[in-house]
């Protein structure tokens, strides 16, 4: 069943980064042994994703891009449908047409995955706008990366959202690397937020790898938005830990940078922060990576058993 999840205790926001990392190994492991999708793994930025969903409200909308597992499991989705869905199965979320680079889940308030890349900017505005026009409750939630960030249509989407008074959490996640060129190369700061004074707009700057201040900064975001009406940006300093997708072995990677962003690696600091201050064991901590592995084997054999679509639905949601 899918349903929005909204809790923010500690032991959720753990449970849902647990999830999304074993969903992404998972989908690693299933890609090795062939005849399995590309996908982007958004392992590593898990923090990122959960801290950010989880303070948001059901009548919120997202808008996310390629690298868009986490923010759908964070917001509830169900991993055999998101698999299924992977595998062109007819139990996936768009029936299997979308595969994972143009998913959008209505009953969870996801708009759609954008793989043009900065498509989701301009069209996370629009959505704004239309829920402005239309007086409807709550504000939209646009994912994009540090690469998106350097594209034209950032500065016209915040430009006009700032015209407008759009309420718009615009959440860059800054993972270092822009497909197989790093952020260096393409940018002449290291934090993108401050790049939202130029329009006006409030912003913030967060370590993504430490869900607890992620959340922190994301809840006073979207009371601010909520409060204001106007757009802020909420820039996630993250890393992605995998290749831009399945096949890229990362050889172009600096080992060091690696290593370094490995030893600041989100789950294992919420694990310090659970054994130290929320009163886990470690037999705990082994029980629900156990409980997020059973989780995965029931999704992964609902997906295989999924039936693919019958010829008669090509024709099906096709608009001329
Ligand atoms: C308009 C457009 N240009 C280029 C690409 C190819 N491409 C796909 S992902 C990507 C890098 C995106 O980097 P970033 O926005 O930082 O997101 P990340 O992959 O790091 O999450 C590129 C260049 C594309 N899909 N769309
Ligand atoms: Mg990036």
């Amino acid at each position: 069943m899918d349903f929005i999840r909204t809790e923010r205790d500690p032991l959720s926001l753990y449970q849902s980064m647990l999830l999304i990392r074993a969903y992404e190994k998972r989908l690693a492991a299933l890609f090795a042994a062939g005849n399995f999708p590309l996908t982007c793994s958004a392992q590593g930025q898990e923090a990122a994703a959960v801290g950010v969903v989880r303070a948001l409200n059901a009548d919120d909308r997202i808008l996310t891009n390629h690298r868009s597992s986490a923010h759908l499991l964070a917001r509830g989705a169900d991993p055999g449908r998101l698999i299924a869905e992977v595998m062109g199965k007819t139990t996936g979320y768009c029936g299997g047409k979308s595969g994972t680079l143009h998913i959008s889940a209505k009953a969870l308030g996801v708009v759609l995955t954008s793989t043009i890349v900065g498509g989701e900017l301009s069209l996370a505005t629009g959505v704004a706008l239309s829920k402005q026009m239309l007086k409807q409750a709550g504000i939209v939630a646009c994912f994009f990366g540090d690469g998106a960030a350097c594209e034209g249509i950032f500065h016209e989407s915040l430009n006009l959202a700032s015209v407008w008074e759009l309420p718009v959490l615009y959440v860059c996640e800054n993972n270092q690397w822009q497909a197989f060129v790093h952020r260096r190369e393409t940018m002449i700061a290291d934090r993108i937020a401050p790049w939202a004074g130029n329009y006006a707009i409030d912003y913030a700057s967060v370590d993504g790898n430490d869900v607890n201040a992620v959340l922190t900064a994301a809840e006073a975001a979207v009371e601010r938005i909520r409060r204001t009406g106007k757009p802020y940006l909420l820039e996630t300093c993250t890393y992605r830990q995998k290749g831009h997708f399945s096949l890229d072995d990362q050889g172009y990677v600096d080992a060091d940078e690696l290593t370094r962003w490995k030893a600041l690696d989100p789950l294992r600091r919420m694990e310090a922060y659970l054994l130290e201050s929320a009163g886990l064991s470690a037999d705990d901590l082994a029980a629900l990576r156990a409980q997020a592995e059973a989780g995965l084997d029931d999704a992964v054999a609902f997906a295989q058993q999924s039936p693919y679509p019958d010829s008669s639905a090509l024709t099906a949601d096709v608009y001329a």
